[in-house]
């Protein structure tokens, strides 16, 4: 039985469940203890701090594991990545206090640099030939400045918002995480076997993200155009209506495309669209 890690509290951990529950699979009786069940596939979810989660699939103390790739980079542990989950999405800068007059990452040679993250840090300075000093801090990097600790931070940034409040100025971005599915390398084959089924899972859920699904009535003189507008996953759907003349069209179209298409189809002569909501995408 696969043993799946996810952070027991934290920016990750309602998405990590939302995803596990899109996938048929939920916590028994809601229990927050350390480890529980899983209903709905052969699993048990063990409840871990994020830092500890890529030394736990390395160790084989879980099978796999839910975790931003900031750690997995960080704790620099042997795991392999599986599966991007398209969540938890941030990067890691450096930023510098905004009335700082900074050009180039040059600037950052001999100063101080306050972060959580040294590892990643130190392989960037060395990429750049750069040396500085790394002030580890455990938590409120984004206050060293302010207080005199540091010249400069190294953090994560999503909105921005932080820096800002912080009067602080992102100057250099150097590493793009998301939520990822991190696994032991040396699984056995009935936990492959099981880890297969759960990607494919996933993968089926993720593809569904962010699109939509079309119903829509068209005139036969317009089939054309409206399928011309709508490649779907091979083609579009066609189906002739009881009304002759008429013909129902299917298909998906990716969210972020949606109010184009539906203002191209309505001035192809589409009529009556519904836009449904897809929960899977099996292939
Ligand atoms: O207790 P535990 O150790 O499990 O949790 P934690 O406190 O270490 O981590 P947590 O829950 O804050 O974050 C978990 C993971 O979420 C991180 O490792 C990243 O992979 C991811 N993530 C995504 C983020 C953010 N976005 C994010 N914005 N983690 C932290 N932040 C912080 C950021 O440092 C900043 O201070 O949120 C603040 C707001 O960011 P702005 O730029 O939107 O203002
Ligand atoms: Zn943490």
């Amino acid at each position: 039985m696969l043993k799946i890690a996810i952070q027991s509290k934290g920016r990750l951990n309602d998405e990590s469940m939302g995803l596990l529950a899109d996938a048929g699979i939920s916590a028994a009786s809601g229990s927050r203890s350390l480890v529980s069940r899983a209903k709905g596939f052969p699993m048990e979810i063990l409840y871990l701090r994020d830092d500890d989660i890529p030394a736990a699939v390395a160790m084989g103390v879980a099978d796999i594991g839910i975790v931003g790739l900031n750690e997995v980079a960080e704790k620099g542990m042997d795991v392999a990545e599986v599966m991007r989950l398209g969540f938890g999405a941030c990067r890691l800068s450096i930023a510098v206090p905004k009335s700082v007059g900074y050009d180039d990452a040059s600037w950052l040679r001999g100063k101080r640099i306050a972060t959580s993250y040294p590892v990643i840090l130190g392989k960037y300075l060395a990429e750049q030939g750069l040396e500085a000093e790394i002030h580890e801090i455990a938590g409120s990097v984004e206050i060293a400045p302010a207080v005199g600790m540091a010249d400069a931070i190294f953090d994560i940034v999503s909105s921005g918002g932080t820096l800002i409040q912080n009067g602080l100025r992102e100057v250099e971005q150097v590493f793009f995480s998301e939520a990822a599915l991190i696994a032991n390398k040396e699984l056995g084959e009935e936990k492959l076997a099981e880890l297969d089924k759960l990607i494919f899972r996933l993968r089926s859920i993720l593809a569904s993200r962010g699109m939509k699904y079309l119903l829509m009535n068209v005139p036969e003189h317009s089939v054309e155009a409206a399928v011309e507008l709508l490649p779907g996953m091979k083609s579009p759907t066609v189906l002739p209506l009881a009304e002759s003349g008429w013909y129902s069209l299917h298909a998906v179209v990716p969210e972020s495309e949606l109010w184009d298409k539906i203002e191209c189809l309505k001035a192809a002569g589409v009529e009556d669209i519904l836009v449904l909501n897809l929960e899977n995408i099996i292939k």
